[in-house]
């Protein structure tokens, strides 16, 4: 295929790589805004560059003519989560939408590929409006932890730098650290409990100083410039002292000191 031909033949992709990443970001935005935990921690997405899918189609034995209906990778989302159990979660929400549609599955959580490899991989039908219409476009969803995560990006760079013939010792060793990694996994999920409210509290403590220094902000047009400073030197001191309960009483006082100023100028 020409260079420009190969262009045209990716840009689907890249329109479905772009909006999946924009609905996949949006929705961790949208659990994070609702003080719902987020199952996903972060996003990343890719077209798979024209030298892999050359290399993949000739190690796979597909002819050219056939990767659009035979490579199911080219158009590549990952969705990293913290646990296990949050990886399965997030599985079940790709099904039940209703804007891609999950033509099958490979749990490689449950059941580790010989490498040691583990993700949950969904092949995924997801159409996009080209300019020439709509087009159905195939694409891979891969789902797993951040661990799972740091031992594939490793194994996938030593898999390049030995152009898949990894000496057996080394693939030993690598089998060992992803066993290592189920262990480490398991161990995060005992805990995830505590995890998680640590987490949430982090979040909840950020909105709490988003919104005082919002009031801080809007209290500028009401108070003399030496009260609104006082006022900031206050939440300061409170903010130094680490305790969420004074946090929030702090923000409950500037919303009723607000209101009173509001109420005086509608008055
Ligand atoms: P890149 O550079 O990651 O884009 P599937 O049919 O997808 O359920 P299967 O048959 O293993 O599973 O598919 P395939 O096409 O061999 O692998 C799809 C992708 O899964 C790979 O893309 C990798 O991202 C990942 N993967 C699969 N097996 C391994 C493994 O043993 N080690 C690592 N590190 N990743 C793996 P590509 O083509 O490698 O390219």
């Amino acid at each position: 295929m020409e260079i420009q031909l190969w262009r045209e033949f990716l840009d689907p992709y890249a329109l479905a790589v772009d909006e999946l990443m924009i609905k996949f970001n949006h929705l961790m935005t949208a659990f994070r805004k609702s003080d719902d935990y987020c199952p996903i921690e972060l996003v990343q997405g890719r077209v798979k560059s024209i030298a892999s899918i050359i290399e993949k189609a000739n190690r796979k034995k597909i002819p050219l003519e056939d990767i659009e209906n035979e490579m199911w990778d080219i158009c590549g989302i990952r969705l990293i989560c913290q646990f296990v159990e949050d990886c399965y979660q997030v599985v079940d929400m790709i099904k039940s939408r209703t804007d891609m549609e999950v033509v099958s599955e490979n749990d490689y959580i449950a059941f580790p590929k010989d490498s040691g490899y583990r993700s949950f991989h969904l092949r995924i039908l997801y159409t996009v409006q080209s300019v020439s219409g709509p087009k159905k476009i195939h694409g891979e969803i891969q789902v797993r932890t951040l661990g799972m995560n740091s031992w594939s990006t490793i194994e996938h760079s030593l898999q390049y730098k030995y152009r898949s013939n990894i000496p057996d010792e080394l693939k030993i060793r690598l089998r060992n650290t992803a066993d290592g990694m189920i262990e480490t996994d398991k161990e995060l999920s005992s805990i995830r409990d505590e995890i998680r409210s640590a987490r949430e509290l982090r979040f909840e403590e950020e909105r709490i100083v988003n919104d005082i220094l919002l009031s801080i902000q809007n209290l500028y047009r009401f108070v003399s410039h030496r009260e609104a400073v006082r006022i900031q030197e206050e939440f300061y001191d409170i903010y130094k002292e680490q305790n969420i309960e004074k946090l929030r009483h702090f923000a409950t006082e500037l919303d009723i000191i607000a209101e009173g100023y509001r109420a005086q100028t509608i008055n």
